[in-house]
């Protein structure tokens, strides 16, 4: 580490009160070139600490970067995770206001529910795949506090991975019927087809993407509990939206899901 205590608090108010104030920053490592990843990771739980100080429940865990598509367009060349906080979910057909947010984008995701605890080193998509409870379509909001989309792995890791909102519905199917790698995605806004994948661009293998995450957990000592919902990260670009814009995503066999901005 080489941040002291008081930074990593300092930075952790500062990126939270851009989240909730809905205003941008630049990107905290033109102030700390010198930080490292175990700095960025304790800003990001010291702003879980916070929001669960505040009465805030966490209802989720997220990858992101996992992408080829999602790597290219932000500049960076590996995964990083975070997590969703209560107020974070929208229900299905739900409303996500513009206001609150800084410059929100979508994208299409696979998101897991585990049915029993994962837990690295060694995980691998057949770990995952047998703690599994069930996965289905998901559109993650995300919303970078870094002015203009423009960060550096530390960065973002400190700013919870651009986390903001998501909706998760459709139809939830068991994960072992669903060829994860070849299920197609289609994200449509206001009617037109935006952006189009299938499972594989992330990892090779969605559960790819959750076995990453329960090893760099088990490297901490720390599990995915059971009854844990996973993002597991962007298939495509993320697109952007404004006021006025209805998101929906279909994927093949697992119906669609579906958000609008105000
Ligand atoms: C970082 C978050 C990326 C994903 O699914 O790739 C992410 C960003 O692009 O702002 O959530
Ligand atoms: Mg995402």
């Amino acid at each position: 580490m080489k941040l002291d205590q008081a930074t990593i608090a300092r930075l952790a108010e500062h990126l939270e009160t851009c989240e909730l104030e809905a205003r941008d920053t630049p990107k905290i490592t033109d102030e700390f070139p010198d930080m490292d990843f175990e700095d960025a990771y304790a800003i990001q739980d010291a702003i879980r600490a916070r929001k669960i100080a505040r009465g805030n429940r966490i209802v989720g865990l997220k990858a992101g970067l996992t992408s080829h598509a999602k790597m290219k367009q932000m500049g960076v060349t590996e995964p990083v995770f975070g997590f969703m906080a209560d107020y974070y979910t929208v229900p299905e057909g739900g409303e996500v206001k513009v206001s609150e947010l800084i410059h929100p984008k979508v994208e299409p995701e696979i998101a897991f529910v585990t049915k029993a605890p994962l837990k690295g080193p060694g995980c691998h998509i057949g770990a995952v795949l047998a703690a599994t409870d069930f996965v289905l379509p998901g559109i993650e909001v995300i919303d970078s506090r870094y002015r203009d989309f423009k960060f550096d792995l530390k960065s973002v890791v400190a700013d919870n991975t651009s986390a903001a909102r998501y909706v998760i519905g459709g139809m939830a199917r068991p994960a072992k019927e669903v060829d994860l790698r070849t299920v197609g995605v289609v994200l449509e806004k206001n009617g037109e087809p935006v952006a189009f994948g299938a499972g594989a661009a992330v990892l090779g293998h969605p559960a790819a993407a959750i076995a990453m995450l329960a090893n760099m957990l088990g490297a901490k000592g720390e599990e995915i509990p059971a009854g844990t919902l996973i993002l597991s990260g962007g298939i495509t670009e993320a697109v952007p939206v404004a006021a006025g814009d209805a998101v929906t995503l279909r994927v093949q066999g697992m119906g669609s899901v579906s958000l609008r901005f105000c």
